[in-house]
């Protein structure tokens, strides 16, 4: 009766699903329909941003259909939801994606055509809203992707950064970064919300007070106030329904400070309007690393509480309990980002609606649920007790509240000094801080690692002690990846071969991709399975050309490392490796390589010198190794400037080998390493993350497994490791460390590279010299292998037919099981 209802209403006006229809006609129509009445354009005059801005207006139509009806029946269903608060997204372009969620790639492609226009081309123009550095924002955004194609009812929070992570651009081998202006030519996926606003405030003091009922009671009268707007971009799942990702801008409550206004200081009051959309300005660039700075503290806080004020406005409005809260949520923490969630909502409660701290308490620890994604010391979040006092008046008296009472708690159970200390909100040395991962712990009901090896370090190193206090709140999730974005749509010539075969069912069940190893060593399939990555490969090539006017040939095995740069993930000991067999091909001795292509990419943060450094090294090796003829016929080395969501959908489908190099319990999970083997990419890896996972499941003998385990590096640095003895030692590490700061690299400048070579010679934090040959032979292996192209795509097949764990619609299910309760909601179409 009710879908009826909806029916009826859609037709009364002109929104019947006739004029969103799917057929190429409607698609046709609909397209210049918007070139027309939404750009006042005609086919003749147009730009290439306004075809795409009308083809996104098309689709966007069609998937705002399908995504009204998920949140009518979400709420009709009164079904208890999931709302992921991250700081970050990293949602790539959304036109290809929607295409294959709606089923209307090739009904698209046909349109376009009869107008003589091309959908590559369209696809080409959209950019990208860059809204996080790396892993984090993308494994956020992969989770929406299955949230909504699983049918959760489930919303995503973040902020609408104006300007997103920085463009990378590359002047004379060195990074240089510019802003990046995602919403130069619009956005045309995103509504706002103008009705959909909060009042956040910041700065202040607080009163105490008992009420006339003897009620303690707390103002919180602030210094000031600063609105969020919510914009919706609707996520549409693959034949299903969808769900909103909705962000915050700030603004200011008043576009004009009037009293200022009406004594003429009319530059003032704009100012005033100024300062308040700063904080959703711009992204800070550094990921793993703790800015500290006080407008990070004020955009978490931002948009956390304009997330928890709707959540409640969502909860109270069909007439529930607010008592009830946690029945109808659960709150997933990306990371400590958002983890001030936990004294905001007490301070929602308790303040704001007279709930007692005890029952606010239960409630509060009944909602959250906090994920970690790093060991890394230098990425836990911390902010100094003065910062925060000031930023965060009454936050701090509620963080301070939640810490005694857990104190005491400890202290009843026979904790000594020493651990208490430890484990307190506060850390007391030093500067007076708040710990941020401690406030999450102890306000959530779950904590999770994002693979195996990370939970069970998290639980036995960083959080040990909760670990021992609250043994069942700890549990994993291994993460996974979007499969449809990452193999269906930037590979189609892989998915089709496999479609081919298995028939579609991989598309919402990745673990039927088992089904192709029964193909592994069929020599048609294996053809086939090689002319796809050759013609991905070519793609790249000329990719790669354009980008950086260097010529790489297709045929050489293409070996690859994506990711951001970072001493721990260690780009550089693949060029230590690079520098000797440039060492190598110069005497001669060239037997046993396999030509290959080096393909880097990845942003450095703006202030760390040495990734910076590692930079200019790529890019002078590659200047050295592309330049010289001797050399060149059989090694080449890229860097491509700007990685970003839509250049790693061009680079995974083209790979042969993933590097996944990283010192052994450093890196938390990693997920490039998932894309890369479900594109068919062979992995040379270190046991780290869920490398391990991977490994288990594609089997030993399709996996270049080298370097320490996580123990052997602990072993190792207790035993007080002395790189420098390695130097002295290993003829061919000396040679090639030397070979840095010989001026041969960098037009003759012996003084450039000096602080790496220090760096690895004095200390190496992360082992590279200790690894370095483990990780030369592995690389002999690779290329004896390479050299049987059969054996070769025997593997490759069967990586991509044992990868069927790594989806995140698994992740999103384990997610469901475990830690939220929650179920999906079926569509009646
Ligand atoms: N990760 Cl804490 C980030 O990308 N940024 C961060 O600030 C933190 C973690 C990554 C992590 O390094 C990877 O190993 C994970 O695969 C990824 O998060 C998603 O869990």
């Amino acid at each position: 009766k009710h879908n009826r209802s909806i029916e009826s209403y859609f037709e009364s006006i002109g929104a019947g699903a006739s004029d969103v229809g799917l057929s190429k006609e409607d698609i046709k129509k609909a397209f210049l329909h918007k070139l027309f009445y939404h750009l006042g354009r005609v086919p003749a005059l147009t730009t290439p941003n306004d075809l795409y801005t009308a083809m996104a207006l098309t689709i966007r139509d069609r998937a705002l259909r399908k995504f009204v009806r998920s949140i009518e029946e979400f709420t009709q269903q009164d079904a208890r939801g999931v709302a992921y608060l991250s700081a970050e997204y990293l949602p790539g372009p959304h036109l290809g994606n929607n295409l294959l969620n709606l089923h209307i790639v090739e009904e698209t492609k046909e349109a376009l055509a009869e107008l003589d226009l091309d959908l590559d081309e369209i696809l080409d123009q959209e950019g990208e809203p860059g809204l996080g550095n790396g892993g984090l924002g993308r494994l956020a955004s992969c989770f929406m992707d299955s949230l909504a194609t699983l049918g959760i009812p489930s919303i995503g929070y973040g902020i609408r950064y104006e300007f997103g992570i920085f463009k990378q651009e590359i002047k004379e081998g060195w990074q240089m970064e510019t802003t990046d202006k995602w919403l130069h030519s619009g956005n045309p996926w995103e509504i706002v919300r103008p009705e959909i606003s909060y009042v956040v405030k910041f700065g202040g003091r607080t009163e105490h007070r008992t009420n006339g009922q003897n009620r303690y009671e707390v103002d919180w009268l602030p210094d000031s106030e600063i609105k969020g707007t919510a914009y919706d971009t609707p996520i549409l799942g693959y034949q299903s329904n969808g769900i909103i990702m909705r962000l915050w801008k700030a603004e200011a409550v008043e576009s004009f400070d009037f009293s200022v206004y009406n004594i003429g200081d009319y530059y003032r009051a704009v100012e005033k309007k100024l300062r308040s959309e700063n904080i959703t300005k711009v992204l800070y660039p550094n990921d793993e690393n703790l800015s500290g700075k006080e407008l990070r503290l004020k955009q978490q806080y931002f948009f956390v509480s304009c997330s928890l004020q709707d959540m409640i406005r969502l909860h109270t409005m069909q007439g529930r309990k607010l008592k009830k809260f946690h029945e109808k949520f659960a709150i997933q923490l990306n990371d400590t980002h958002p983890s001030i969630a936990v004294a905001e909502l007490m301070r929602l409660l308790v303040d704001e609606h007279e709930i007692e701290w005890d029952e606010a308490w239960d409630i509060t620890r009944q909602t959250f649920a906090y994920t970690n994604h790093t060991l890394l010391p230098e990425a836990l979040e911390k902010w100094t007790v003065s910062l925060l006092g000031r930023i965060l008046p009454r936050h701090l008296e509620i963080i301070y509240e939640i810490n005694s009472r857990f104190l005491e708690e400890l202290r009843d159970k026979g904790y000594s000094g020493d651990q208490i200390a430890r484990m307190s909100l506060i850390d007391e040395q030093g500067e007076p801080s708040v710990r941020m991962a401690h406030l999450a712990t102890v306000g959530s009901f779950k904590v999770n690692g994002v693979s195996e090896l990370h939970s069970r370090l998290l639980k036995s190193q960083v959080l040990n002690d909760f670990a021992d206090l609250w043994p069942g709140k700890f549990t994993n999730v291994t993460n996974g990846v979007a499969h449809r974005r990452f193999v269906a749509v930037s590979n189609p010539g892989l998915a089709n071969l496999i479609s081919e075969k298995i028939g579609f069912g991989w598309l919402t069940n990745l673990s039927s991709l088992s089904e192709l190893e029964k193909f592994a060593k069929d020599e048609k399939f294996q053809q086939r399975w090689r002319d796809v990555k050759l013609q991905n490969k070519t793609a790249l090539t000329r990719f790669i050309e354009e980008q950086t006017g260097v010529k790489v040939d297709p045929d050489m095995l293409f070996d690859v490392q994506v990711k951001r740069i970072h001493e721990y993930k260690r780009q550089h000991l693949m060029v230590l490796h690079i520098i000797d067999l440039y060492l190598r091909i110069k005497d001669g001795k060239t037997e046993n390589i396999a030509p290959s292509t080096f393909i880097f990419a990845g942003k450095a943060a703006p202030g760390y010198f040495l990734a910076k450094l590692i930079i200019r090294l790529i890019t002078a090796v590659a200047d050295l190794v592309n330049d010289d003829e001797e050399v060149n016929k059989l090694i080449k080395v890229v860097f491509l400037p700007n990685f970003n969501v839509k250049q790693a959908q061009r680079v995974y489908p083209a790979a042969d080998l993933s590097e996944q190099i990283s010192m052994a319990g450093k890196e938390a999970s990693g997920t490039g390493n998932m894309k890369f083997a479900l594109n068919g990419a062979l992995t040379i890896g270190t046991l780290d993350g869920a490398n391990v996972e991977i490994r288990e499941e594609v089997g030993d003998e399709n996996f270049f497994l080298f370097g320490q385990t996580t123990e052997e590096i602990q072993q190792t640095r207790r035993e007080g490791y002395r790189p420098y003895q390695y130097y002295e030692e290993n003829e061919k590490i000396k040679r090639v460390l030397d070979f840095l700061v010989s001026g041969e690299l960098a037009n003759g400048d012996k003084d450039l590279f000096k602080p790496l070579y220090h760096n690895l010679l004095q200390q190496d934090p992360y082992q590279l010299l200790k690894d370095f040959d483990s990780y030369c032979a592995k690389k002999e292996e690779v290329f004896k292998v390479w050299n049987d192209q059969e054996e070769w795509t025997k593997k490759s097949i069967l990586n991509v037919a044992r990868m069927g764990k790594f989806s995140s619609d698994r992740s999103i299910q384990d997610y469901c099981d475990r830690i939220w309760q929650v179920k999906p909601v079926k569509i009646q179409e």
